[in-house]
Formats: structure tokens, C-alpha cells, sequence
């Protein structure tokens, strides 16, 4: 269904959000108070931002270490991220988990997992746990395409696929794994079609375009919370930065130049306000009032994330578990 004119103001309000947060982030991360790799996921916003806007709050969702997008706009607190990054008592996981262990469960974040992979099994569990108790929640896994090179991903796509569960396989494919293209570690073609070994439905979807992402994944979460089981989407997707930290992957030499040049041709927030300004009248206005807001609150995280205390020498044991 095309998006409503609030659901498309939405939409804009989760993207540029994971974008200016992120931007921040990587300006301030050089200043190394930050105790935690990041992994950023600039280029990839539409993906989290059209999906989660088909979720409710409830619904469950698992994410991996390219975390910040799927927590924003699930709904996360972003104060508790903040000071997450800064290892901070009062981070979302109490300063002991850094970037890659977000975790809000007051909106259905369940979890994000540094384990390629990890995250996937968690997520057809809360699913078999949904239908058993018949809590008519769905659950959505977001991985990357090197999840794809894991032996729990057929597993789990296995049992989703026997039990009809309500899981959403939503995989982001950059086409890289750290710095290895993906074309030296997987077979050619869409990975999506793996799904279909399965009987589980599948497309390949264009992650930077944000309207496609909502419409799309609107259709594949219907179908989980109607019953009739799992579904499996692939998103093209660009990741603009390095793998890790605030690097230049032009610098890192590892990019192939014509897939740079494909990268840099496309912006997902440019596009998506664009689409916006032609479908809604007064949509200038709105967006100034929505990127003035978005400032004022990044402002303010970024204070309490810096301000906030780290934890206390002798509770640094407190929350381990082995
Ligand atoms: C099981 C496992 N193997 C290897 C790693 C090291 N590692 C961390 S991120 C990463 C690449 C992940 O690529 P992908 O899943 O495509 O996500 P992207 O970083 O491209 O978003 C690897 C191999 C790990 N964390 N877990
Ligand atoms: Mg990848």
C-alpha cells in the first residue's frame, strides 16, 4: 500500500535521524572517548527506517553490529544509546556493551549480536514463542549478506519454514564482508533465492529507495503475522564508510573504483525527500521543523551520553554471564 502522508513524514523522520546521528558519531569518534568499535551504517538508512515503520511496538527485532539504524528506528532510546557508545552506567546495556550490543526490549528490540549470524536463531525463538503463545507478534532478523556464508541461517530458515513462524529474514546485502567483495566468497545470483529451497517466499528488494523498503516489507510481515510463516528479503544496499570505525574506504584502497562510483551515485535520504516534496504540499515546512527537532534531541543525547558516569570499579562484574 503507498504510504500515508504521516507515514511517509515517518518514515523521513527515522532516516535523517539514523543519518545525523551517525554523522555525529563519526565526527566525535576521533576523539577516541568513544571505548567501542562502530560499525556505521550510512548509505544503508532506508532499510531500517521503511521496515520498522510497518512494525508495532511490540513486534520483536534482532539486529547484528551494524546496529544503530535498526535500533533508531525501532524506537530505541536514543539517550541510552548515546551513552552505550560512551560506556556509560546508564547506557542501554549499562556501558558493558558498546555499539554492537544495543538493546531496548520497551519497544521490541530484543537484541543486537557482534556474531555474524547470531542474532538469527534468537529471532525464529521469540517467533516460535509468539505463535505458541499466540501473542500475533512478528519477528524480524537483520543480518548482513555474510550471514548468509553460516550454517544457522539454513537451519533456522529449516524450522521457521516447517512450524510457520512469524519471522522476517531481512538480509542487507553491501556486498562486502569486511573488506572481501562479495563476489570471491559466494556463488553468483541473488541470495535470495536460497529462501526458495525452503518454500519460503523471497524477493530482492532496492534498499536505497525507501518507498520500495516500507511497500515491500509491508507485504513480507503481513504475510508472517497472517500465519502463513516466514518470509525472506534481500536489500541491495550501499554502505557509504569504511567497516568499521569513522574510515575513508577510498583511502583503505580495497574498493573497486566503479563500485565507489555506484556508491556515491545514490543517497537514500535525498531520494526519499525528494519523492516527499513532490507527494506532499507543505512537505518543506515539515522537514525543517523535523530536522530542527532531530538537532536539538541529538544535542541533548550527546550531553547526557558524555556527562553520564561510567560504571563503578567494584560493579565492573555485575551483568557478565558465561
Ligand atoms: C561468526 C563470526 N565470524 C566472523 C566475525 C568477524 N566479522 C565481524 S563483522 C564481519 C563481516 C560481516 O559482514 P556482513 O554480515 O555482510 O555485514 P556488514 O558488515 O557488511 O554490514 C565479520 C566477518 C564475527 N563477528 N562473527
Ligand atoms: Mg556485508
Amino acid at each position: 500500500m503507498t504510504p500515508s502522508s504521516e507515514k511517509l513524514l515517518e518514515i523521513y523522520t527515522s532516516i535523517q535521524k539514523i543519518r545525523k546521528v551517525e554523522l555525529k558519531i563519526e565526527d566525535l569518534y576521533h576523539d577516541d572517548e568513544m571505548k567501542t568499535p562502530v560499525h556505521l551504517s550510512l548509505g544503508q538508512e532506508a532499510v531500517s527506517a521503511g521496515v520498522c515503520a510497518n512494525l508495532l511496538k511490540e513486534d520483536y527485532i534482532f539486529s547484528n553490529h551494524r546496529s544503530h539504524g535498526h535500533y533508531l528506528a525501532k524506537g530505541g532510546d536514543l539517550k541510552a544509546m548515546i551513552a552505550e557508545l560512551y560506556c556509560k552506567e546508564t547506557g542501554c546495556a549499562k556501558g558493558r556493551g558498546g555499539s554492537m550490543h544495543l538493546i531496548d526490549t520497551s519497544v521490541g528490540h530484543l537484541g543486537s549480536s557482534s556474531i555474524v549470524g547470531g542474532g538469527i536463531p534468537n529471532a525464529v525463538g521469540a517467533a516460535f514463542a509468539s505463535k505458541m503463545e499466540k501473542r500475533g507478534l512478528v519477528s524480524v532478523c537483520f543480518f548482513g549478506d555474510a550471514a548468509c556464508e553460516q550454517g544457522v541461517l539454513y537451519e533456522s530458515m529449516g524450522w521457521a519454514a516447517l512450524k510457520k513462524l512469524p519471522v522476517i529474514f531481512m538480509c542487507e546485502n553491501n556486498q562486502y564482508s569486511v573488506h572481501s567483495y562479495i563476489d570471491v566468497r559466494q556463488i553468483p545470483g541473488d541470495l535470495a533465492k536460497r529462501a526458495k529451497a525452503f518454500d519460503i517466499p523471497a524477493m530482492t528488494i532496492d534498499g536505497m529507495n525507501a518507498v520500495e523498503v516500507y511497500e515491500k516489507s509491508q507485504q513480507a510481515i503481513e504475510h508472517a503475522r497472517s500465519g502463513k510463516g516466514p518470509y525472506f528479503l534481500e536489500f541491495k544496499v550501499q554502505r557509504w564508510r569504511a567497516h568499521a570505525g569513522a574510515g575513508d574506504p577510498i583511502k583503505e584502497k580495497y574498493r573497486k573504483p566503479q563500485d565507489l562510483d555506484e556508491a556515491n551515485e545514490r543517497d537514500p535520504l535525498e531520494e526519499f525527500k525528494q519523492y516527499l516534496l513532490d507527494q506532499i504540499l507543505s512537505a518543506q515546512t515539515e522537514l525543517e521543523k523535523i530536522d530542527a527537532n532531530l538537532d536539538q534531541e541529538i544535542k541533548e543525547a550527546f550531553i547526557y551520553g558524555q556527562q553520564s558516569p561510567l560504571p563503578d570499579d567494584k560493579d565492573l562484574g555485575k551483568y557478565l554471564y558465561s
